[in-house]
């Protein structure tokens, strides 16, 4: 079988190889990363809250996965599309979706996929089916190529994802038509309650490109700078005309799946300990240190600065009236089908009852 490239270059110990990339010897763009996978975890580590009190619904963290989510955010260009999956706050952030919109996403109202900021307004909602993202990101890539516009769209997944249909379809698509395209996988080791080893028989999931004639490698994902570096060679290619590549980022999901989920019923204390050592956050942290880019009175400033931040999004979220009940039923449709207008009218008609008789919404 075919050796495919893995790239790290920096590890677990905070150790940067001698061939990492020229500019991740300077301070500034690392101290970028840190500073945005820092947000990232403080920002996942409130909406957790937020749903433990009752004050949103179910919310899926990227604990573990940041450096993915904070790479694709820095390498992406404002006119790019970006195409993601439910556990990108991270690029998202990066991309200009404000924290209150993903607080409203997740707090059920669609208006937080409404993106207001002009360098993510084309971008796409949060896609929770699993892997139908992938062949919308081809279909805005076939858009770029007739109208022969340089621009790149991104796409995001899990590892469960690519045992999907839409999946390996849209990797073919990609293929064929050599589409400006790049496929980040977000290998977190888990589907659920579904470990990697028992979804798929491939040694790797990067190898399912070549069977569509893209470019597949693996990442070092919890390694920011390599991650950075191979979506800057995937841009790039796409950008000139080369066509799709897949990236599989290698990581790990250290927390539950869902605020629906105990990860303890299906997985190891020992497994979860063991990866906690490999996670993104400490190893560039330790680069930082180790160089003098980075210390303790920095960190408390960054957490400081961050929870404020997230305190006064917070207030804006919980300041902004819900909708009424049958706004659910907007931009579903152009014009409803028969059985969904009769469904709004009887939730309309039972709300009008409702409010003669001054009975509370069930
Ligand atoms: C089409 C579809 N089938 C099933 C589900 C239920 N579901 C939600 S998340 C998930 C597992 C996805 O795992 P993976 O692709 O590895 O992504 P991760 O959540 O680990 O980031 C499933 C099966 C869904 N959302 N959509
Ligand atoms: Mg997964």
């Amino acid at each position: 079988m075919q050796d495919l490239p893995f790239t790290r270059f920096l590890a677990a110990n905070g150790q940067l190889a001698s061939d990492a990339p020229a500019w991740s010897a300077e301070s500034q763009p690392l101290q970028q990363l840190y500073r945005q996978m820092v947000l990232t975890r403080l920002f996942d580590q409130k909406i957790v809250a937020l749903q433990r009190t009752g004050r949103i619904g179910t919310f899926a963290p990227a604990l573990g996965q940041e450096a993915i989510g904070v790479a694709i955010g820095s390498r992406m260009q404002a006119e790019d599309v970006f195409v993601p999956y439910y556990r990108d706050s991270a690029a998202q952030l990066m991309r200009g979706v404000s924290m209150e919109e993903i607080l409203l996403y997740w707090g059920g109202d669609e208006r937080g996929s409404d993106y207001r900021a002009a360098s993510a307004v084309q971008d796409f909602p949060v896609c929770v089916p699993i892997a139908t993202q992938a062949l919308h990101a081809c279909g805005v890539a076939t858009a770029f190529r007739i109208r022969g516009e340089h621009r790149v769209a991104v796409t995001t997944c899990g590892d469960g994802a690519t045992s999907k249909g839409d999946f390996l379809e849209a990797l073919n698509v990609a293929g064929a038509w050599q589409l400006p395209v790049v496929f980040v996988i977000n290998n977190n080791q888990w589907a659920i309650s579904v470990p990697r080893r028992i979804q798929c028989a491939a040694p790797t999931l990067a190898q399912k490109a070549l069977g569509a004639g893209i470019p597949g490698e693996q990442v070092d994902g919890n390694d920011v700078i390599a991650v950075c570096e191979r979506l800057d060679a995937a841009l790039q290619r796409a950008r000139q005309g080369k066509g799709p590549t897949l990236l599989e980022c290698l990581t790990y999901r250290l927390g539950d799946h869902t605020t629906a989920d105990d990860a303890s019923r299906y997985r190891s204390e020992e497994e979860v300990r063991q990866a906690w050592r490999e996670e993104p956050i400490v190893r560039l942290r330790t680069l930082l240190a180790g160089r003098g880019d980075w210390d303790e009175e920095r960190e408390q400033a960054l957490v400081a600065d961050a929870q404020l931040r997230l305190q006064q999004a917070v207030e804006r979220f919980e300041a902004i009236a819900p909708r009424a009940p049958e706004a659910l039923f907007e931009h579903v449709y152009a014009s409803w089908p028969q059985a969904l207008a009769e469904q709004r009218e009887t939730l309309l008609e039972r709300l009008r009852r409702q409010a003669t008789q001054g009975v509370a919404h069930d």
